[in-house]
């Protein structure tokens, strides 16, 4: 039998790139809330679309503020049990391979609302329907930068309690940088009536010679509000890997 292939004169049958886009969010999101079964009752995934793409559908791609992702926030509804967030900078894979396997500690793209958006880019333009997901500007006010501005925010003020930790990169010159999401946006958005502790889990390779004595460190320190306490663990290379690789070994002897 001959097999038809792309019936797509005028591109009538070829789906555009925001078909293609919805879809991989609409499935991202139909697949988390079945792994979460208890989350499906609260949350809808084609109300979370549209409170998505209202933020930045039909808008210049770098006049997007992260405010206007105020109802897309609102519109996901879970909890998270205190004590388990776990912020990261600069060591983002480590910390996806840590966590992916344990449910100790919860990042941000471990959250429906993170793991929806997690690795894509995506903008408009102007008057248009459409979203892009390539060749969208790099300017300040970018959908997808702003989106995580947004998103990081609430993850530190709305979501965090307890004691929460954060997974730097002992690797590198200054473990700690104020410009960076989590220096300029989570650390200043923990709110201390929720949150009583912050501790730093420095993660550290034999070679490496950045302690949590580190000035950055301390900068971190003061930036933090004087009511959250702050700690700071070095934690080997050898070990965190050594958890990667065995999702047996309890969280307890990882960190
Ligand atoms: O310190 P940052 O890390 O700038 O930001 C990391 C923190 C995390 O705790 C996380 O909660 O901010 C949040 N966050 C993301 N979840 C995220 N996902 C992708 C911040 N940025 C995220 N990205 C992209 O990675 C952003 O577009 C950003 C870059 C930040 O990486 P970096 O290691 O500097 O440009």
């Amino acid at each position: 039998p001959a097999i038809v292939l792309g019936v797509s004169a005028a591109g009538k049958n070829s789906a555009s790139s925001s078909d293609s886009f919805k879809n991989v969010v609409i499935t991202r999101c139909e697949t988390y809330l079945k792994e979460n079964g208890n989350m499906s009752g609260k949350n809808d995934c084609e109300i979370i679309w549209r409170a998505f793409e209202q933020a930045y559908i039909g808008k210049d791609p770098c006049d997007v503020p992260p405010d206007a992702y105020d109802p897309l926030i609102n519109s996901v509804k879970q909890d998270v049990a205190c004590n388990t967030m776990l912020f990261w900078s600069k060591t983002k894979t480590m910390v996806h391979a840590f966590t992916d396997n344990r449910d100790c500690l919860v990042t941000l793209e471990d959250t429906l609302l993170g793991f929806l958006f997690d690795e894509l880019t995506w903008c408009s333009k102007n008057e248009s329907k459409e979203t892009f997901t390539t060749d969208c500007p790099r300017c300040q006010n970018n959908p997808v930068r702003s989106f995580w501005i947004r998103a990081s925010a609430n993850f530190a003020a709305n979501v965090s309690c307890g004691n929460v930790s954060a997974m730097l990169n002992g690797s590198l010159e200054a473990p700690f940088s104020s410009t960076s999401v989590f220096g300029s946006v989570e650390v200043k958005n923990l709110d201390p009536d929720k949150v009583a502790g912050l501790t730093v889990l420095l993660v550290t390779k034999d070679t490496d010679t950045t302690t949590c004595n580190h000035s950055s460190l301390n900068m971190l320190q003061t930036t933090l509000d004087t009511k959250i306490a702050y700690n700071c663990r070095e934690v080997p290379y050898s070990t965190v890997e050594g958890c990667i690789s065995d999702p047996e070994i309890p969280c307890s002897d990882c960190l």
